[in-house]
């Protein structure tokens, strides 16, 4: 408070008018002088009302308000750097909310479309890089040396960054940041549950989606895939391609999209289907594109079956769901999902992690990699840094926080299983399902890929824009918003399939472990012929 009265005298010395009675200016000298703890605002800009340039790129976002864009370093203790962004709206816009956003992969990137969309509705928006800063965002040698970064990559670069945004959102709003809500999906869906388990007093909402908080038995899994599709010590042979993998799906859909009652080349629940890998074996036994060698069946169900503990027999991370197996293409032909894009060519997906996170050596060798012995090593080292698989949620739930966790059935980079048992996990600790839906709900989505996309209805405010309506019941944010303004709990969300900037179709989504099950009658586009049970 000090800070923000001594910076305000200094702004009135200097013959700054404000829009607002009190408020500190958006300059860099009037900012810089918060005491912000460990942060500091490093400079200040007016931006006024239009499109966006994102930082780095060529894009644009749709127009925005005009913000005053804050610029900060924060820091955990030593060896540890984080750069963030706040976004704050002018003049009266502001609605006393601030939305802290999430990241993707092991990038510095910060999710400027969730910011825009946010900072359009009048929330202070605000992200962070996670402590890594390398021109290349899949460098992931920026921990070697400094395991502080790991545990700032993990969760406490939102944490440090959040409390910094509190007090800068409180200047320059004139008034306390009233709620303060998370968002993110993937990596961000790994630092909502990290704050939910580690920090339940940053948010009063928290909207994750395909968490990857699991993240060492996830970069097994990932490891597993690219091993069951390779002979042993053979890099250079894949043994299931993106040809087979599209053979796959499709013969997957076709025996599995008519179980949920419509058929829309969609799975809606995979644990129906029943089909196996043995129904695309080559008569003759041999390879051709339209069925599968026995070696290609057996690196099949080795993928669905998932990484298991070759002691134990324990599953370490469980198989990705039939219907996320083949490569999904844009409309403008890049490749969004199919499981190809982490199993790894010439080397497992995220094998760096293993590098540098793990081992300590850039000579490692995936062949050599033990999943029992070598796994309780990675736990040790990279796990207990940077994994967020607690069931005790009893603090954030006890001072009164919502979370709304989402996953797509066809995710072919977080297994929707995992989300499940992690879900599952936090439920068999509340003790009942209405304890648990008292301040948590998964939404599971049909036929959608990681975070977004997909042929199912997959668009409900989680892809960097609004839902085609933004409100409570067809937008996350806005679904959190009155659950925990109002207590109104999401019991259904609606999702929109959009092609061409036309809504096609609408889906509900519903709270886990209810599904949206056709009546039967009435078009099975519309959400309305659906019900929760
Ligand atoms: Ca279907």
């Amino acid at each position: 408070m000090t800070a923000i009265v001594a910076s305000r005298a200094s702004a009135a010395s200097r013959g700054i008018r404000t829009s607002r009675a009190h408020a500190v200016p958006c300059d860099s000298a009037s900012l810089a002088a918060l005491q912000l703890g460990h942060a500091q605002v490093t400079g200040a800009t007016h931006i006024a009302a239009g499109p966006f340039t994102i930082p780095g790129t060529q894009l644009s976002t749709a127009p925005l308000p005009a913000f005053c864009r804050v610029r900060g370093e924060a820091s955990s203790g030593a060896g540890s750097l984080i750069r963030f962004e706040l976004w704050f709206p002018d003049g009266d816009a502001w609605n006393a909310k601030l939305l802290v956003t999430g990241n993707a992969g092991y990038s510095p990137m910060l999710a400027y479309g969730d910011m825009a969309m946010a900072l359009r509705r009048g929330y202070a928006v605000m992200g962070g890089d996670t402590g890594h800063q390398t021109e290349n965002p899949d460098d992931l040698s920026f921990v070697v040396g400094h395991h502080e970064r790991m545990l700032d990559w993990g969760a406490r670069s939102i944490h440090v960054i959040t409390a910094a945004g509190k007090t800068i959102g409180a200047a320059l709003g004139a008034k306390p940041v009233r709620r303060s809500y998370f968002f993110g999906c993937s990596t961000g869906g790994h630092q909502g549950v990290a704050e939910l388990e580690a920090y339940p007093d940053d948010f009063d909402g928290v909207i994750a989606g395909a968490p990857g908080n699991n993240r060492v038995r996830l970069n097994a899994g990932f490891l597993w895939q690219y091993r069951a599709n390779h002979a042993a010590h053979d890099d250079t042979m894949p043994i299931l391609t993106p040809a087979s993998l599209a053979l796959v799906g499709r013969a997957v859909v076709a025996a599995c999209d008519a179980n949920d009652g419509v058929r829309d080349g969609v799975i809606d629940d995979p644990r129906d289907c029943a089909w196996t890998p043995d129904a695309l074996r080559c008569a003759d036994d041999r390879a051709s594109p339209a069925c599968l060698s026995p070696v290609q069946i057996a690196a099949l169900k080795a993928m669905y079956g998932g990484a298991r503990n070759p002691r134990t027999g324990a599953q370490i991370y469980p198989g990705w769901p039939k219907g996320s197996e083949a490569p999904i293409l844009a409309p403008d032909g890049s490749v969004l999902g199919g499981w190809n894009r982490y199993w790894g060519t010439n080397a497992p997906a995220r094998a760096d992690f293993w590098r540098y996170w793990v081992f300590d050596d850039p000579k490692w060798d995936w062949w050599s990699f033990d999943f029992d012995r070598d796994l309780a090593v990675a736990d040790a080292k990279a796990g207990s840094a940077i994994d967020h698989t607690s069931a005790d949620l009893s603090a954030f739930r006890r001072r009164g926080g919502k979370a709304i966790l989402y996953q797509g059935w066809a995710d072919p980079v977080v297994s929707a299983y995992d989300a499940i048992a992690y879900y599952e996990k936090v439920r068999a600790a509340q003790g009942s399902q209405s304890a648990t839906d008292g301040f948590l709900r998964l939404f599971m989505v049909p036929g959608m890929a990681h975070c977004a996309r997909g042929p199912g209805a997959t668009n409900f405010g989680n892809q960097g824009g609004d839902a085609p309506v933004c409100d409570a019941e067809h937008d996350l944010i806005e679904a959190l918003d009155a659950w925990v303004e109002r207590g109104t709990a999401p019991d259904r969300i609606i999702a929109s399939r959009v092609e061409n900037g036309a809504v096609t179709r609408t889906r509900t989504l519903c709270p886990y472990p209810r599904r949206a099950r056709y009546a039967g009658r009435g078009n099975p586009d519309d959400a309305t012929s659906f019900t929760c049970r």
